[in-house]
């Protein structure tokens, strides 16, 4: 048994549970990727509402935004994890599990602290609608983005995320992944929007999304609008660049922001203990 606060073997366990071989492209990581993201990125700055402190997707009000639709895989995946560690706190074991994933698929080392609680204040709830619309353009990204406190290099850093996985028709609409490997964070993603051609194709739900024919490509890939967006907006542009060119730079600067993100609305002492978090008013606990 291992003592309450030891991460070491939960981080070992969620690496065990990233081979799936009847799931998407043989892994859960991409998905526990977007669970830990879609998890902080409600946080709102201005009204410190939101973020990954309480687990908010738990309950309908969240859970069921269908801007997280297909994320209860990622949850499911997690179970015996929860199981197995009754004392870990989901909104920390989410925001592991991607810390996690993305060390085991190549990516940086992300630092991590815990002690976030499963408590949720009624009073902070965030309201649907504060996770990016992929139907959207440089404006919106920014609309978004900045409300989290993040600026045009950090926005084009977090992009760098759909190196990973894919969209699924039932859950977002879109169809297909960014890159070759999607199982293998890189920064292909940044590489693949500059060197390919990207037509736009409407599917038959009538969204519209970007794919490239390009006859050395094994299959078809693909860009959301907001992903295209990026390169269509000069002060974006110019860390695509970056990024496509120094891999190094990608990942030192995807570190610091990932950081970030999960630990937006989250206060800690000098020794890294949450101050912000009150379990004794009223509410939901897990
Ligand atoms: Fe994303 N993302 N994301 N994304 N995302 C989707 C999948 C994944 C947007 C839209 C979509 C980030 C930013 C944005 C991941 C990580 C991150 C899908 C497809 C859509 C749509 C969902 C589905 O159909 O299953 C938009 C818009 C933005 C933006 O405006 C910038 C960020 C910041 C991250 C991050 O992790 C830091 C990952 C991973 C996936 C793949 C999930 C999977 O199941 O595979």
């Amino acid at each position: 048994m291992s003592k309450a606060g030891d991460f070491a073997p939960v981080r070992q366990d969620i690496a065990k549970l990233l081979h799936q071989p009847e799931y998407d492209d043989g892994s859960a990581g991409p998905v526990l990727v977007r669970l830990a993201w879609h998890s902080a990125g409600t946080y709102d700055a201005e009204t410190d509402t939101g973020g990954s402190n309480g687990a908010g997707m738990r309950y309908e009000a969240e859970g069921g935004d269908p801007a997280n639709a297909g994320l209860q895989h990622a949850r499911v995946f997690l179970e015996p994890v929860k199981a197995k560690y009754p004392w870990i706190t989901y909104a920390d074991l989410w925001t592991l599990a991607g810390v996690v994933a993305i060390k085991e698929m190549g990516g940086p080392d992300i630092p991590w602290l815990g002690g976030r609680t499963d408590y949720v204040d009624d009073s902070k709830l965030p309201p649907r609608g504060r996770l990016p619309d992929a139907a959207q353009g440089g404006d919106h990204l920014r609309w978004i983005f900045n409300r989290m406190g993040f600026n045009d290099q950090e926005i084009v850093a977090l992009s760098g995320a759909h190196n990973l996985g894919r969209c699924h028709s039932d859950r977002s609409g879109f169809e297909g992944a960014w890159v070759n490997n999607p199982t293998r964070f890189s920064n292909q993603y940044f590489r693949l929007l500059l060197s390919l051609q990207w037509k736009k194709k409407t599917l038959a739900n009538g969204l519209e999304q970007f794919v490239n024919y390009d006859e050395d490509s094994e299959t078809e890939l693909m860009m959301l609008p907001t992903d295209i967006a990026l390169t269509q907006d000069k002060a974006f542009m110019k860390y695509v660049e970056l990024y496509a060119r120094d891999k190094e730079t990608f990942f030192a600067d995807f570190t610091k922001v990932f950081s970030k993100l999960i630990e937006l609305g989250i206060v800690r002492d000098g020794e890294g203990k949450i101050l912000n978090t009150d379990n004794q008013k009223g509410g939901y606990h897990s």
